[in-house]
């Protein structure tokens, strides 16, 4: 670890002279975006930085005199997990693009004292440990003590006679900590500001010190795991506030120094608003603007409502964030106060616009039920608003949010989502990106090569290397189970995979019922089991630890797995691993091994997914639904080179508005799911109670909200067909080949020129 760290002190001395420059080039001449978010899921930071300053034959020759290994060090860095899945990786994933394209992007987050928990599978179930990320030091962070900010909380309002004064009751020091994010070919550095909360050593009377003091610091303590429904919880909202006001606060006041005045601040900044996480700002910036500057309320909302720009991640109604008034008040009343008028000026635009609609007012209005509904406000107090997928924003403006839409037409835009080639091609697999470079015989690696690959989709050649490298892929993956969990993976089997967060829309479930099915068939008909392809399915997934149906659903996988992973009769065809601890490291490790890509989301779900781009680039074939980006990618590979079932987004919202769904009908009619629902509770299972599952089975009989059983038997005729696909191994190089040659338009480089060209309208730093 101390070399490690040598090391890392010594490339952050490297980079320093750089990221001056970039400071002093770029900031309050030229157009930025702050990238408001709640989480950024960075993994590890070295083998990218080292990367892109251009160092890295520098290093392995200099280590390599000390008798060291450079591949050894980087494998000590642990992952900054400041972030649940998908949202908090797009995330990074964009400020790589920001900085590698030469713009200039900055995040703005939280320094959370512990990330996400550490999972632990201890007899199937999930346990969780503190993510103590931060014990050994972090090296790629400086604190900048001389930027720190007070930020109010609590306290009252009240009228002078000229305007309000808010009197807060407590001040919470925001100390910012900086990580350079560093562009590829050193071309430019950007920041991560992450906030810390510390107490200001004043403290309120009736208060014990040491206590208030660990209060306080709660405040970034630890990020919340996704939830499945929002619940207000005070800290939450305090986080949101904190790390909110901070940034605007920094902006702003930097911003003023140069031009004293905000009249202009929107032509130089765009603040894009992560989800409904850091729609604060809109108030917060209101409340400088009006209480601190004097700007009247119209002139402020103009400079509020263009600068700030607001990415919608999901459709499901229950995880849209509503913060009751009984908890945003007392916590912040002067925002809240601003909060109220937003919404009334909001009501009374509403009532003229459809005057004689009070319900059509009500829904959209931004407060209701003595509660504020954040996604209102922040399309209210935003200039655009997008969607993460073509289909997903079709939805936002038909479905979910079309009055909306019909009030707002010019706000909705798509920007789909991307993820960094850097790190998910050439650093992950260096071995393809070699073979990339070859075919299209370019000095060194650039997206436009991936199209080399279309015209020789089919060449014997090509092909052997491709499968060459997929089996030292998965070789390394191999070990690496064994090595932690103690079991050996066939690598003659085909790899099918589903990693991401556990979530009932998601439908690990379905993936493990088709497990299920799969075994009874190898267990009773020959014929099957003489046509089956051998399977290794590999699971990874974190359950937010107050979901307890996920929970459940971890152990039902951990149980199949047992039972399957020791039955020798069908230990050559079947084998089903979970990982523990599922991260950025490890999803490193996992993609590029990868034959198959489960993206199986009940359709009209799954806002995007950028797992489904990742293994697509790695040259993994999608099993999916419909949704999210899948749809983009069949529309890239044609219906030929995915394996596409189920439901999609319009059959399930009309199954949904019918009210016909009959799950119990399709356990009685369909003979191979009646078997294996009934395995649920049957005893068929020696290691636990018979009883353990009985949950899953009922809600798959009652509900099945998420049309599992609907879906099961056409996934399982589609595992068919990628299985005879498999089988027919020219046919399956030509497939793969051509999905990596067509994923050069998931780059998150093409997603962040779309941000540039359409909202925040950058220009490129000299
Ligand atoms: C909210 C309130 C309280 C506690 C936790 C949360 C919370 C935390 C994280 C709510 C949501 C999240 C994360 C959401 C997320 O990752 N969404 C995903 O975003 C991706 C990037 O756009 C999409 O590809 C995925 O489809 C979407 O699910």
């Amino acid at each position: 670890y101390e070399k490690y760290r040598a090391l890392g002190l010594m490339v952050f001395e490297a980079l320093s002279s750089t990221w001056i420059k970039s400071q002093e080039k770029a900031d309050h001449k030229n157009k930025i975006v702050v990238y408001f978010s709640m989480e950024f899921l960075m993994g590890r930071m070295i083998t990218n930085n080292i990367q892109n300053l251009g160092l890295r034959s520098v290093i392995e020759d200099g280590l390599k005199r000390l008798g060291e290994d450079l591949n050894e060090l980087e494998h000590t860095e642990v992952d900054a997990g400041l972030g649940n899945g998908g949202l908090g990786r797009l995330a990074a994933c964009f400020l790589d693009s920001i900085a590698s394209l030469n713009y200039a992007g900055h995040g703005n987050g939280i320094r959370y004292n512990y990330g996400l928990f550490e999972q632990k599978i201890k007899n199937g179930y999930q346990i969780e440990k503190p993510d103590d990320w931060l014990k050994e030091g972090y090296v790629w962070e400086v604190r900048k003590e001389s930027e720190a900010l007070d930020i109010g909380f609590g306290g009252r309002v009240h009228h002078d006679g000229e305007k309000f004064v808010y009197v807060p009751d407590e001040i919470i020091k925001a100390v910012p900590y900086l990580v350079p994010v560093i562009g590829e070919k050193n071309a430019r550095i950007n920041e991560l500001r992450l906030w810390n909360a510390e107490p200001t050593g004043v403290y309120p009377p009736h208060k014990q010190a040491i206590a208030y003091d660990q209060e306080i610091r709660q405040i970034s303590g630890f990020l919340y795991p996704d939830d499945s429904t929002y619940e207000g919880k005070v800290l939450r909202l305090k986080q949101q506030y904190f790390f909110s006001a901070a940034g605007v606060r920094h902006w702003m006041s930097e911003h003023y120094y140069v031009h004293e005045t905000f009249d202009n601040f929107a032509e130089y900044h765009t603040f894009q608003i992560n989800d409904t996480h850091p729609t604060l700002v809109i108030p917060e910036m209101m409340r400088i603007l009006l209480d601190e500057y004097n700007y009247s309320w119209d002139q402020a909302w103009d400079i509020v409502s263009h600068t700030c720009a607001y990415t919608n991640h999901t459709l499901l109604a229950e995880a849209l964030e509503k913060w009751p008034i009984s908890i945003i008040e007392p916590v912040l009343p002067r925002v809240y106060q601003i909060i109220d008028e937003i919404a009334r000026i909001f009501y009374e635009r509403l009532k003229k616009e459809y005057p004689n609609h009070l319900d059509q007012c009500n829904r959209l209005a931004i407060l209701a039920h003595g509660e504020v509904r954040m996604a209102h406000l922040a399309i209210a107090g935003s200039f655009s608003v997008n969607g993460v997928a073509a289909l997903h924003t079709e939805l936002l403006k038909t479905v979910e949010m079309k009055e909306f839409h019909a009030l707002f037409p010019g706000k909705f835009n798509n920007k789909t989502n991307g993820i960094t080639h850097r790190r998910w091609l050439q650093h992950v697999n260096p071995e393809l990106t070699s073979l990339i470079i070859d075919v299209a015989q370019s000095k060194s690696f650039d997206l436009n090569d991936l199209k080399a690959l279309e015209n020789v989709a089919r060449d014997a050649k090509v092909q052997k290397r491709f499968f060459e490298i997929k089996a030292l892929k998965k070789h390394a993956l191999i070990e690496r189970i064994e090595e932690e969990q103690g079991l050996k993976l066939n690598p003659k089997a085909m790899f099918d995979v589903q990693i991401k967060r556990l979530h009932e829309y998601k439908r690990q479930l379905m993936n493990a019922l088709n497990i299920m099915i799969t075994y009874h068939r190898l267990k009773t008909e020959p014929a099957f089991k003489k046509n089956y392809v051998p399977h290794v399915f590999i699971f990874g997934a974190k359950a937010a630890g107050s979901y307890h149906y996920a929970k459940k659903i971890i152990k039902l996988i951990n149980t199949i797995a047992h039972h399957v992973n020791q039955d020798q009769d069908t230990h050559e065809h079947l084998q089903v691993v979970f990982v523990e601890n599922y991260n950025v490291t490890y999803a490193e490790q996992i993609i590029p091994a990868a034959d198959l890509s489960e993206q199986i989301s009940t359709a009209s779900k799954e806002a995007s997914g950028t797992g489904n781009m990742k293994f697509m680039m790695n040259g993994a074939l999608t099993i999916g639904t419909l949704d999210g980006a899948n749809v983009e990618i069949k529309d890239l590979v044609g219906d030929e080179n995915i394996f596409i079932f189920g439901l999609d987004a319009k059959e399930v919202n009309a199954l949904t508005d019918a009210k016909t769904y009959q799950p119990l009908k399709i356990y009685q009619e369909e003979p191979l799911i009646k078997a294996v629902i009934d395995q649920l509770t049957s005893g068929f299972f020696k290691a636990v109670d018979a009883n353990e599952f009985r949950e899953i089975r009922d809600r798959l009989l009652n509900e099945d909200q998420y049309y599992i059983l609907h879906d099961l038997m056409a996934y399982h005729h589609a595992h068919q067909q990628a299985n005879e696909a498999y089988k027919d191994s020219k046919k399956w190089g030509t497939m793969a080949l051509l999905n990596i040659a067509r994923s050069g338009f998931f780059s998150s480089d093409r997603t962040i020129q779309n941000y540039i060209d359409e909202i925040w309208h950058l220009k490129p730093v000299k």
